[in-house]
């Protein structure tokens, strides 16, 4: 059984609205464990990295100042199929065709504004953790309830 890492991020609108508590609690609840949080401003440098792969795409320009319009909670979260299972608990991209019980299904309203932010593959999640965290800032630590995972 092989653990993975995987990056999330309440985006600006699930801050302002109150919601990372709730947000944090659904991946802890079905066992994922954090393994780095930070609540934090995203330069605009950063936000053109961490989305770079959409930089030739007609809303990349309102993505980044959007993701730069107040603080984020940033987070990384450890265990199995960890990519995989935040992915599911966030719901498409477009909240309208999120199922409810997902994070954007339940709380998003529309693309632009979906609340929480998700590596799509292990080379994201890679990237993605090298950007907003050092790795002296990933905490490695047992829990008891892992054998129950
Ligand atoms: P994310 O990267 O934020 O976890 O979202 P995702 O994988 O579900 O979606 P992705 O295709 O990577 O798009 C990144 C973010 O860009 C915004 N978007 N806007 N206006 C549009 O047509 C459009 N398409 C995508 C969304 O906010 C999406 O989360
Ligand atoms: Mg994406």
């Amino acid at each position: 059984m092989t653990s993975e890492r995987t990056f999330v991020m309440v985006k600006p609108d699930g801050v302002q609205r109150g919601l990372v508590g709730r947000i944090v609690q659904r991946f802890e609840e079905k066992g994922l464990k954090i393994a780095a949080g930070k609540f934090m401003h995203i330069s605009p440098e950063l936000a053109q990295k961490h989305y770079e792969e959409h930089q030739e795409k007609p809303f990349f320009n309102d993505l980044v100042g959007f993701i730069t319009s107040g603080p984020v909670f940033a987070v990384v979260l450890e265990g199995q199929d960890a990519i995989h299972i935040s992915r599911l608990l966030i719901g498409k991209t477009d909240p309208k065709e999120a199922p409810a019980g997902t994070i954007r299904g339940d709380y998003g309203h529309v693309k632009e504004k979906n609340v929480i932010h998700g590596s799509d593959s292990l080379e994201s999640a890679d990237r993605e953790i090298g950007l907003f965290f050092k790795p002296e800032e990933v905490l490695e630590y047992e829990r008891s309830i892992d054998a129950w995972l």
